[in-house]
């Protein structure tokens, strides 16, 4: 029989990742803050928690993704918190992107607790939710991540273990300084060529056969050159993860003066940005 999931998080990324385990058969158990983003799962035959704490208590693995550490730590340890519902042998992973720090502390809580734990953030996307296509980078027990693989394979094409629990939040967070830094990068080689008086699509016409082409880039650089950006992934979310890699850094004494001035140039544009907007929308950072 397939265990039952509680899923807490129905965002960009959640949704079409709580639909995957619907459509491979799981018995699901959804809670989002704002209720109405369940609604299309509960239609598709999931039940509808009416906390995090009901979610966790009717399950037997908790998945959750939620925007950043203050939301993982409220959906957890607030009133209506989870971690205090999951019965003894019962597993948490958690998918959202936050410090290895927190989720150290959400491992050592759970190892009290007698609770299976991996830190799983993803990558690939909201295209990959959707196709199912995801790359989790684990951090936890290799015995855990094995019985954690049909689940995962439901969302996901690749789910390595990276190490002990935070190994996965940390290579999460370098590879969004990576693709923080390279968007940045390819905005600054835009507004350059444009401030000097040639078109964009001479930059596109050189850079799609160059060596500076990059998988983040193919998708990213068309929208930068039309100046419309939908939220793929959340300029919010990405200068979050920023901040985190920095901390992290900081907490490790050492200096990433790149990601340093690109959180800046981040932090510009989420100042002046009320629309929630892509993170390729830096490059608003450079229009008149
Ligand atoms: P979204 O689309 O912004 O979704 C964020 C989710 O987190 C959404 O379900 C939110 O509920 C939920 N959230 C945010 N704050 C809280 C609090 N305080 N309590 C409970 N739930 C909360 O983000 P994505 O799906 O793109 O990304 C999710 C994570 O994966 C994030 O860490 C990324 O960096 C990677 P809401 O619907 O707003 O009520």
């Amino acid at each position: 029989m397939k265990p039952v999931i509680g899923f807490i998080g129905l965002g960009l990324m959640g949704k079409p990742m709580a639909q995957n385990l619907l459509r491979a058969g799981f018995p699901l158990v959804v809670w989002n803050r704002t209720k109405a983003k369940a609604d299309e799962l509960t239609k598709s035959g999931a039940k509808l928690a009416s906390s995090p704490r009901d979610a966790a208590s009717r399950c037997d693995v908790l998945i959750t993704i939620v925007s950043d550490p203050p939301a993982l730590e409220e959906v957890l340890w607030g009133s209506q918190g989870a971690l205090d519902a999951l019965k003894r042998g019962a597993t948490l992973i958690d998918s959202s992107t936050v410090s290895p720090d927190l989720a150290r502390r959400v491992a050592a809580e759970c190892e009290k607790r007698g609770i299976d734990f991996l830190d799983a953030p993803v990558t690939g996307g909201t295209w990959g939710a959707e196709k199912g296509e995801l790359v989790f980078m684990v951090g936890g027990k290799a015995a855990v991540l094995e019985r954690m693989t049909s689940i995962l394979s439901a969302m996901g094409k690749k789910f390595p273990l990276l190490g002990p629990n935070g190994a996965g939040q940390t290579v999460k967070l370098a590879m969004n300084l990576l693709l923080a830094i390279q968007v940045d990068g390819f905005a600054e080689a835009l507004a350059l060529v444009t401030a000097a008086g040639v078109p964009a699509d001479r930059l596109m016409e050189i850079f799609l056969s160059s060596m500076g082409r990059s998988g983040v880039l193919e998708v990213k650089a068309p929208m930068m050159v039309k100046g419309e950006f939908p939220a793929s992934f959340p300029l919010r979310l990405m200068h979050k993860d920023v901040r985190l890699a920095l901390e992290l850094a900081r907490e490790k004494g050492i200096m990433l003066p790149a990601g340093a001035a690109a959180y800046a140039t981040y932090s510009a544009v989420k100042d002046v940005s009320n629309d929630d907007p892509d993170f390729s929308a830096i490059s608003r950072f450079w229009r008149k």
